[in-house]
């Protein structure tokens, strides 16, 4: 499971008796840019293993924006990555996690939908996203990005919405990077948003392959490997291009860099928002590259709508992923993702959203009886 650190309402005893045997962290605390202190890596490393699980996986080392506008500061926070994979290495981590998502990492709309059981979800509703960007956030330009239904469904959903919906709305969108509890302001992401001008898809694509091509060959070296985690909600957001949504973009993204150290954290829930996405097979083509594995589960509809549905309902063909998986037979690191808030952590403080205890531990034990049924049968 993942862990935020000591500062999270989840303790290693919770996720050790979850049936984990390994930890999937970061050191949220180093500013994103900042080259990770070997000391600090190594503090956190001992904490895991006293509380008797390991940690190879580091989810996530974020990469900075500079490098994803590939401004002339890029080669310089290259640098400062290429410094910190070295020394994650020498604590014995294997696998490196990150996004290449501009300004933003995951975003939903809703992070307290309820199911009918009354446990709460997250949820990501095309017009209320909508109504976000040209209501409250107010980007400049963000109206001529919508089609016309689009901005009469997002004018009706705001004009219905009460003051208290649409301060979640704000809440929701607005919530800072993984990790943090600070939310971002208004000013900041606007400011961001306008740093990267006119970026076009392709230029986002020579930027992530740049960074690739500068990290791969150190991370080859010192025995690591790096996973690129989907964009999530795969489609463009805020006027800005996504480039890790689809099977094209993952070829596009290992073809462009062939080092062996250049894979993927295949997060079925991130590509299987996507109507496009048949997530079985995507994890057929895709296998030898896939060094991390996130699995979780959405129900979508036509119209961009998802929510995030129990680990082996929704859209997506758990049994079908699983049994992809267990064909392969290799050992990949997986983790259980975003469970539902339900039972006592319905009254806990200090969760981050989608990471209470117990619905990420009803996902985890869901997911190993179906990985014990397909073993057995084969
Ligand atoms: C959401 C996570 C993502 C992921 C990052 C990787 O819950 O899956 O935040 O950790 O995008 O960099």
């Amino acid at each position: 499971m993942r862990w935020y650190g000591p500062n999270d309402g989840v303790s290693l005893r919770d996720i050790r008796q979850a049936g984990c045997t390994g930890v999937v962290t970061a050191l949220h605390q180093v500013p994103v840019g900042d080259v990770w202190p070997e000391e600090e890596i190594a503090i956190r490393r001992k904490l895991i293993e006293n509380a008797g699980m390991t940690w190879t996986v580091i989810e996530s080392l974020p990469v900075h924006d500079s490098i994803k506008k590939g401004d002339e500061a890029r080669d310089e926070l290259i640098e400062r990555y290429q410094q910190s994979i070295r020394n994650v290495a020498k604590q014995g981590l294997k696998v490196i996690t990150y996004n290449f998502m501009p300004v933003l990492d995951w975003l939903r709309t809703d992070l307290e939908y309820p199911m009918p059981d009354g446990s709460l979800a997250l949820r990501f509703e095309r017009a209320a996203f909508v109504a976000f960007d040209v209501f409250q956030l107010r980007r400049p330009g963000a109206a001529g990005d919508y089609s016309a239904e689009e901005l009469a469904a997002a004018d009706a959903w705001f004009d219905s919405a009460s003051e208290t919906k649409r301060e979640k709305l704000w809440f929701s969108c607005m919530q800072g990077l993984p990790g943090s509890t600070k939310m971002f302001t208004r000013e900041e992401v606007l400011e961001a948003l306008a740093e990267y001008g006119e970026m076009t898809p392709e230029r986002l694509r020579e930027n992530l392959l740049y960074f690739l091509n500068a990290v791969c060959p150190i991370a080859e070296d010192e025995g690591v490997v790096l996973a690129v985690h989907p964009d999530d909600p795969p489609m463009s957001v805020l006027g800005l291009p996504r480039i890790v949504s689809s099977a094209k973009d993952l070829r596009m993204l290992l073809q462009g860099c062939e080092s062996p150290a250049n894979g993927l954290c295949f997060c079925t829930g991130s590509l299987g928002a996507s109507l496009q996405n048949n997530v079985p097979e995507m994890l057929q083509e895709f296998m030898d590259r896939v060094y991390f594995l996130h699995l979780r589960n959405t129900a979508r509809d036509t119209e961009g709508n998802f929510f995030e549905a129990d680990h082996l309902e929704g859209d997506t063909d758990m049994a079908a992923v699983m049994q992809v998986l267990v064909q392969a037979n290799r050992s990949i690191p997986m983790r259980p993702d975003h469970g539902h808030l339900m039972l006592d952590d319905l009254t806990k403080s200090g969760l981050y959203p989608g990471y209470g205890a117990i619905g990420r531990l009803r996902g985890l034990a869901e997911l190993r009886g179906l990985e014990a049924g397909i073993r057995s049968m084969i």
